[in-house]
């Protein structure tokens, strides 16, 4: 170990009663639910970008953490990479993700990052054996570097989309080597600020294309992950093609990627979108593409993506409860992209922030597998949509017209009575297991 987190042990769980700041109160990665280790369901991750390579800056200032390992030698890197498998080790939490450019100093072309990058992957392969902490995934930051200021795939100059290319083949890689369970394409820069310099669809089609030679790389080279595109509205492009889950559905119909590629769902994101972080869950379980979550939330007032811990219990129960319905995760997790307050300095704040998210998530998850088992939204489902099991029913709708339903509704005088959706008492039943 470093002396970076000083004397804090492994967060153990301790029940509900304990005021210990660093204790799990829900969080008890052994306890059956469904069936499951909680462990299993919940699937941790922590992001390399945010607790070790973001300094503290915002728009308006600079870095305010002080990391001894900020820097841009490999030696550094190896120093974060300690630090950070150090925090794992505290935390318990089963996986980790990072961007190649999270772990590896920048060189000054690709034959030098990808180096630099290889070395890195290299030194991980030694700290996962040692540590059993595994990759949910891996992914390449094409946003960052003023190369990517007007997109990657969807950049105007083919050789801004060759260096991108190249740049996820080498990520791939790097992920494939270290056994990673998905591989993400955050699309950051892949949108517009303005239509008046924007050829959209030149651009869509570019990005199906990088895509699909994404996956061919993945079927080559025999990575068994699962490939995963991350919607968001905007920020930092002004509209990004990636918006929501609807979009990157009819996006990856549209290029015929819709049984090779599922989304990575991000609750801020989901908020930017004007949606609730359930709707983009349900809405990707329905249509097949659910793949991992990135678990945060934004700030309420200011509009951006703040990436702040999880704390709200009925909200990530209600995210809980429709990944627990679909079956949960296969490849996927809760990948914790969220990072401290600039003010948060300490070291435990980093460690204090993970294991309160942990709980609240594990929280959720209770609440959630308690009301699939109780059975009441259920049943109260069933009941609503009753009419359409019914035999007769049936009968009458297959083969339908416009006008065989005219005559049912003539002959039988059918006159429709409204039923009360019965929207507070089910928020009331919600909040019995929250
Ligand atoms: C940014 C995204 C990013 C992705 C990975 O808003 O959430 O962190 O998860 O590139
Ligand atoms: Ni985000
Ligand atoms: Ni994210």
């Amino acid at each position: 170990m470093t002396s970076f987190f000083g004397d804090i042990q492994k967060i153990a769980f301790e029940g509900v009663d304990s005021t210990n700041e660093l204790a799990f109160r829900h969080y008890n990665p052994d306890e059956i639910i469904m069936g499951k280790p909680m462990r299993d369901h919940l699937r941790f991750s922590v992001a390399y970008w945010h607790s070790f390579a973001w300094e503290g800056g915002d728009p308006f200032g600079g870095p305010t953490f002080d990391r001894p390992w900020f820097g841009d030698e490999m030696a550094l890197a190896k120093m974060k990479a300690d630090v950070a498998f150090d925090m794992f080790k505290i935390l318990g939490q089963p996986y980790f993700c990072f961007h190649d450019l999270d772990v590896r100093p920048e060189g000054s072309n690709y034959a030098e990052n990808t180096c630099n990058l290889e070395e890195i992957t290299e030194y991980f392969e030694g700290k996962m054996a040692e540590t059993g902490t595994k990759l949910l995934w891996g992914t390449a930051n094409m946003f960052s570097n003023r190369r990517y200021m007007s997109g990657a795939s969807t950049n105007p100059d083919p050789e801004v989309f060759a260096f991108a290319a190249a740049t996820v083949k080498s990520c791939m890689d790097a992920t494939h080597r270290l056994n990673g369970e998905n591989y993400v394409l955050w699309g950051g820069r892949e949108g517009y600020e303005t239509l008046l310099n924007t050829d959209l669809t030149r651009e869509l089609d570019n990005m199906g294309r990088f895509l699909s030679m994404v996956v061919d790389y993945k079927h080559k080279i025999g990575f068994k992950g699962q490939i995963l595109v991350e919607p968001k509205p905007q920020e930092p492009s002004k509209h990004q093609y990636d918006y929501d889950v609807a979009t990157c559905h009819g996006f990856l119909q549209k290029y015929g990627l819709e049984n090779e590629v599922k989304l990575n769902l991000e609750q801020g994101h989901a908020i930017l979108a004007g949606h609730s972080f359930e709707h983009e869950i349900a809405l990707a379980q329905s249509l097949g593409v659910l793949g991992s979550i990135d678990m945060n939330r934004n700030d309420y007032q200011s509009g951006w993506d703040t990436d702040q811990f999880p704390n709200n219990v009925p909200e990530v129960a209600l995210a809980y409860y429709h990944i627990l319905k679909g079956g949960g995760f296969t490849s996927g997790g809760t990948n914790f992209d969220a990072k401290l307050r600039r003010q948060s300095l300490d070291p435990v704040d980093l460690i204090a922030s993970h294991a309160g998210a942990m709980d609240i998530c594990a929280r959720g998850l209770k609440a959630a597998a308690a009301m699939l088992e109780d059975g009441g939204l259920e049943s109260a489902l069933n009941d609503r949509y009753a009419g359409w099991s019914s035999a007769q029913t049936k009968d009458v709708m297959d083969g339908a017209t416009l006008e065989s339903l005219t005559n049912w509704v003539k002959e039988q005088d059918i006159n429709p009575a409204p039923k009360s959706g019965k929207q507070e008492r089910l928020e009331n039943y919600v909040n019995r297991f929250v």
